[in-house]
């Protein structure tokens, strides 16, 4: 790939890494018994559902290639996933009309929010390996979501719940000056006042 094609990709202010750099609040959660594990769509559906982690596995999964960005300049180019896209989970609930945002919940309270028609894009889905190998628990085993059109911190790890939303309401680093929306390229990063 040429320099320029690459310079294009990376949005401002972000320069690139080839590591993978771990970032999050709190400690990581190490799983011993995956029967304790599930993930729960809820709050504006017309019926709640869990879904197993054996459940899970069985899903039909795709691979996903993409750009990441994280809002500590960090940009990671070429990434290759294999996931479950967000419509095959859809299939299992009927949304209400009201629904208009998403709050993604993950282990330990942790929580990000999002507009529900970024959280449905075809290129946004539930990951479970990174390059080839499963997710570490750093990284956020055993499945984290990833929404690589807004930054990174948009893409929960250690994924437990999708909660369906009328309002938007902040997330973990929202409440904390992050951007509500958080776009890459027009550098949505902190939202101070
Ligand atoms: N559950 C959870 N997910 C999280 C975070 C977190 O603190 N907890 N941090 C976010 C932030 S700020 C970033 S930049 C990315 C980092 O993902 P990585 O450690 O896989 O690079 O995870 C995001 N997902
Ligand atoms: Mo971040």
């Amino acid at each position: 790939m040429s320099r320029t094609d690459t310079e294009s990709r990376v949005p401002p202010g972000q320069r690139l890494t080839t590591g993978f750099p771990v970032l999050h609040h709190g400690e990581v959660p190490y799983y011993r018994d995956m029967r304790l594990w599930d993930l729960k769509l809820l709050g504006l559906v017309e019926e709640n559902v869990t879904i197993s982690y054996a459940e899970f596995m069985k899903l039909p999964r795709r691979t996903f290639v993409n750009d990441i960005h994280c809002v500590t300049t960090w940009s990671k180019l070429d990434n290759e996933w294999e996931g479950v896209a967000v419509a095959t989970i859809m299939e299992k609930v009927k949304l209400k009309p009201e629904a208009k945002y998403v709050m993604l919940h993950a282990e330990r309270g942790w929580t990000t929010n999002l507009p529900l028609e970024d959280f449905l894009r075809d290129t946004s889905f539930f990951a479970l390996k990174h390059n080839g190998e499963l997710l570490t628990p750093e990284h956020g085993y055993p499945v984290r979501m990833v929404v690589p059109h807004l930054y990174f911190w948009k893409s929960a790890k250690w994924l437990r719940a999708v909660e369906f939303r009328a309002t938007d309401r902040p997330g973990f680093w929202e409440r904390n000056g992050y951007h509500m929306y958080g776009d890459p390229w027009l550098e949505q990063r902190y939202d101070f006042e």
